[in-house]
């Protein structure tokens, strides 16, 4: 069942974000949702090494699986990342975003430390997997592809690509769940309106380009959190605080064939699909110490 898989990755990620359990409880005392049910969640979003065996190819293997579809890519050279999103097979799932490494668009030195642990990969791993037993896949969503990255390896890779440190660490943890806001009740249904609710509450939003990110049809609008720092050992025990994942929040504005549409015949049809590359190039940024360093 993927509902299982998804959960699977739901609950570790709330352990890891507290920022996930902390926005729900805010939501809930301020009326905005009865629990954490009352959320939509548009979307969930992975990093990969882009490597012969492991990348977008490998992971989307699982996804396809249950009947997700590849739509549109979309590629951020200055970052050295592409990406595809996939429509899930039913219109209660989030949509997926699969983002991946230009490894070979990197230093020599860089991919020479890359490949030092991809390379313990000698088949892809998906296709061993059973993928119909869901208890398998969440296993191997949460368990190590190579093994555990030295801190002088983590820190060479941040200086050139803090995406390509952050999977060597974190692997196929969920980067970020999203919340819907566009369903949620007036007063918090545009990403304004949620973005002054998160910040009343205290949550640090990533404000590069701006806390608002809006596509050029201004139909998607998309905020985020600031990754909160992890404690994460390294090799031979080494402890270093390192970017965790975030939380963000889309607003998909109703297209206008269907504007004439009362509210509550509205569906995911009728709003703005798919995601943009200039808002996602600075998403991405939720993990990076430009962020993360802010106060
Ligand atoms: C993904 C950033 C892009 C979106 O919705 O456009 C993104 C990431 O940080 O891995 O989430
Ligand atoms: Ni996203």
């Amino acid at each position: 069942m993927i509902q299982a898989i998804l959960d699977g990755l739901m609950s570790r990620y709330r352990e890891r974000v507290p920022d996930v359990s902390g926005i729900i409880q805010a939501m809930v005392a301020e009326g905005i949702i009865k629990d954490a049910a009352g959320i939509e969640n548009d979307h969930i979003a992975f990093r990969t090494m882009g490597v012969p065996l492991l990348g977008i190819q490998s992971l989307e293997k699982i996804f396809l699986h249950y009947g997700y579809q590849r739509r549109d890519v979309y590629h951020f050279p200055a970052k050295k990342l592409d990406a595809y999103w996939y429509a899930p097979p039913e219109p209660h799932l989030p949509r997926i975003f699969i983002s991946e490494l230009r490894v070979q668009d990197l230093s020599s030195a860089a991919q020479a430390i890359i490949h030092s642990y991809t390379g313990e990969v000698k088949a892809d791993p998906v296709t061993t997997l059973n993928l119909d037993d869901a208890a398998a896949v969440d296993a191997f969503l949460h368990s190590g592809l190579w093994r555990t990255p030295t801190l002088a390896d983590f820190l060479a890779l941040s200086a050139e690509s803090e995406y390509a440190a952050w999977v060597i660490y974190n692997r196929y943890y969920l980067n970020h769940f999203t919340i819907s806001v566009h369903n949620l009740p007036a007063g918090y249904n545009t990403v304004a309106q949620f973005n002054a609710f998160l910040e009343k509450h205290g949550f640090l939003l990533n404000d590069a380009g701006g806390k608002i990110k809006i596509s050029p049809d201004g139909a998607l609008l998309q905020s985020a959190t600031v990754a909160k720092k992890i404690m994460a050992t390294f090799a031979s025990g080494e402890q270093h605080e390192i970017a965790g994942s975030y939380v963000e929040f889309a607003e998909r504005k109703v297209l206008p064939a269907f504007a004439h549409l009362p509210a509550d015949q509205l569906t995911r049809q009728h709003r703005r699909e798919g995601f943009e590359a200039g808002n996602a190039d600075k998403i991405f940024e939720s993990t990076y110490s430009s962020q993360t360093g802010r106060k």
